[in-house]
């Protein structure tokens, strides 16, 4: 059976040894960064192109300025940019058929911290099973890893990425994957459900305060899309997979 870890933080994922098969990457940002990829998509974006820096955004737009502009810092869209971070607030009219580069404090960076060498799927709440099903089809050794919150591990997160090694039970499980799905499956029914548990975490708080009570229920929403963002390592860009 394909084995599948969870890394709580990307600089937490275990050193690769070059001549290891490449397995799969597969990255959460439930709040809010892969829930939008997966919705851009939905609305129809021709790809997303996600970044670390601000700087890095910016000069590919002065390079290619059809390119829209999306992302946050401190959760809120930096001076100039097209859109923000809010899945809730696409205007498909506006990203039909474009290009957006993308970048966010968290998940951004920890899409660029997976090894080049590995294929890299994006997980959400939102795809769930879809992503669910590709990596057992895929059948390779499978590396989960959260995003966090500016450095420190995030429940929602975790969330995620229990309830995917929840449904890749018969695999074999590293013993922090056990853990994870374990601690999901029991704050789901602590909470009394799945945006319970979500609303439960710092982010989540946060996100509230700033106005964005919609995004947080919106990425609360469980296997409500097929759409599994997966990074062409050829082009950079996320398209669906
Ligand atoms: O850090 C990130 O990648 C963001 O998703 C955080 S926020 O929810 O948009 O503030």
């Amino acid at each position: 059976m394909p084995k599948i870890n969870v890394a709580v933080l990307p600089d937490r994922m275990p050193p690769r040894s070059p001549d290891a098969p490449p397995g799969v990457a597969v990255v959460i940002d439930v709040l809010r960064a892969t829930t939008m990829m997966a919705a851009l998509l939905d609305a129809g974006a021709a790809g997303i192109r996600a970044v670390r820096s601000m700087n890095e955004a910016r000069s590919m737009k002065a390079r290619e300025p059809s390119v829209l502009l999306a992302g946050e810092r401190g959760g809120l869209a930096p001076d100039g940019f097209d859109m923000g971070n809010s899945p809730a607030g696409i205007d498909p009219e506006l990203v039909r058929g474009r290009t957006v580069v993308l970048t966010t404090t968290n998940g951004t960076r920890a899409v660029e911290m997976v090894p080049a060498s590995m294929p890299c799927l994006m997980l959400s709440l939102t795809n769930l099973d879809a992503v669910a099903e590709r990596v057992r089809t895929l059948g390779a050794d499978t590396l989960i890893v959260c995003s966090g919150t500016d450095g420190g591990r995030s429940s929602e997160d975790e969330l995620a990425a229990g309830l995917l090694v929840d449904r890749l039970r018969t695999w074999t499980m590293t013993d922090t994957a056990e853990d994870t799905a374990d601690l999901a499956t029991g704050s789901i029914g602590a909470s009394g459900g799945i945006e319970a548990a979500l609303r439960r975490s710092f982010h989540a708080e946060r996100l509230v305060g700033l106005g964005f009570d919609a995004d947080v229920r919106f990425c609360a929403q469980l296997s409500v899309t097929r759409t599994v963002p997966a990074l062409n390592r050829r082009s950079g860009l996320i398209v669906p997979g």
